[in-house]
């Protein structure tokens, strides 16, 4: 799978792409990314300024729309599969685990991050990118939740996780729309908390059992929004 990342800020990737997972998937060539830096088709100058003030009045400065359809028209060119393209915002449909599953099928995605105050709006009409968020707050930009996309897509696609069924059982695949239970590694008792008596005692019904109302409760608690619906009583 590749992905092309547009951005003001490549470097803000070296770090995160360079460790655990997702260096694996990328030595294992399991994934490609290409990242873009928009202030390269920004037009000749000492600063190659790719933003201006909007029209209209208001605070800040907008990405302005030649450099960035000049940069992605030409990043589309560079790989024969279609690119499903993403501009980071949070006026954006807000990201979940089943917009995770349903990316990692496709073959290519664009990550177009913002900056400032967004990008002016006809970048939106002539891309017609879908506008993504990750959650109800503001970031100082699109990179981060590029990456928290890029890292949720990556551990779904094939070969990615060594036990191949660690994704079924996490909170909110396909499988599982529940809060994870607690677990607990050695030692048997510490400062006085000790392991829960029932995981010591090698009878799996009853582990299993015990995990899944764990599971119930701590979703009732935090996220009672995960629970199904409760069939309508009323005729
Ligand atoms: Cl995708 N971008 C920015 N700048 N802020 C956000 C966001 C994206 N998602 C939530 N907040």
């Amino acid at each position: 799978m590749r992905f092309d990342i547009i951005t003001l800020f490549p470097a803000i990737f070296d770090g995160y792409l360079s460790q655990g997972l997702l260096e694996k998937a990328i030595q294992r060539e399991l994934i490609d990314i290409h990242r873009h830096d928009l202030r390269d088709w920004a037009p000749p100058s000492v600063h190659r300024p790719v933003d201006d003030k909007p029209f209209g009045g208001g605070p800040g400065m907008l990405i302005q729309v030649e450099p960035t359809v000049n940069c992605i028209e030409k990043v589309e060119t560079m790989d024969p599969r279609p690119m499903r393209k993403l501009l980071l915002t949070p006026q954006g449909r807000q990201f979940d685990q089943r917009m995770a599953e349903e990316f990692a099928e496709s073959e290519r995605i664009g990550l177009i991050c913002g900056r400032y105050e967004g990008f002016d709006q006809r970048v939106i009409d002539i891309l017609e990118p879908e506008e993504v968020s990750i959650g109800d707050f503001i970031l100082n930009g699109g990179e981060t939740a590029a990456m928290v996309i890029v890292d949720a897509v990556v551990r779904l696609l094939p070969g990615v996780l060594g036990d191949s069924q660690s994704n079924i059982d996490d909170s909110f695949s396909r499988g599982n729309r529940l809060l994870e239970f607690p677990q607990y590694t050695r030692p048997r008792e510490f400062r006085g908390h000790k392991v829960p008596e029932i995981l010591l005692g090698g009878n799996h019904a009853a582990i299993e059992k015990w995990r899944d109302e764990q599971s119930r409760q701590r979703t009732i608690q935090r996220r009672s929004d995960l629970l199904p619906e409760e069939p309508s009583s009323s005729n």
